[in-house]
């Protein structure tokens, strides 16, 4: 997005340095214009995730990852650092990543783990649906883990703080 932005501003820049010039032919206003059709038309790719085997995901102080879909290969090791890139305690602004199994109602997982503050907000009682997760971090921390997920299909990511899955979300797809 940044780049289309930057590109449109270039185009506009460029087209006002030549329609500005004294000497303007028809030819270069024409020139301009094409070049500003050619960018316009230039289509808006989706942001798709690439595949990985390293994974860098943010939280800040907003209560927001900074990413919310990753793509991964099925049955390879996968390392994914999470980094709190803000200044707030674990205790205000906790952030974590828990992996979820396929078929885990993540809203009810997230009511369970408010219960869990003694374990970092995972719930001991539904570890059978937890595949991965970091520590619990406050801001300036990171946490590392590494993880292989066997089955191929889409599964929940979230942040088990109490409060944040509404904005702390996304989802892990394997292929
Ligand atoms: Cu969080």
């Amino acid at each position: 997005m940044k780049k289309i932005l930057n590109n449109t501003v270039l185009v506009f820049a460029l087209s006002f340095a030549l329609s500005s010039c004294g000497g303007n032919s028809e030819k270069e206003s024409t020139a301009a214009q094409s070049a500003a059709a050619t960018v316009k038309a230039e289509p808006v790719k989706p942001v798709e995730p690439e595949m990985s085997n390293v994974l860098a995901l943010e939280g800040n102080d907003q209560m927001q990852y900074n990413q919310t879909e990753f793509k991964i290969a099925a049955g390879r090791s996968v390392t994914l650092t999470l980094k709190h890139t803000g200044t707030l305690e674990k205790n205000a602004m906790g952030h974590n990543f828990v992996l979820l199994k396929q078929g885990t109602d993540m809203n009810a997982f997230a009511k369970k783990a408010m219960e869990a503050k003694d374990n970092d907000y995972i719930p001991k009682s539904e570890s059978a649906s937890v595949i991965a997760h970091t520590k619990l971090l406050g801001g300036g921390e990171s946490d590392t883990i590494t993880f292989t997920v066997t089955e191929k299909g889409t599964y929940d990511f979230i942040c088990s703080f109490p409060g944040h899955i509404s904005m702390m979300k996304g989802k892990l797809i394997v292929e």
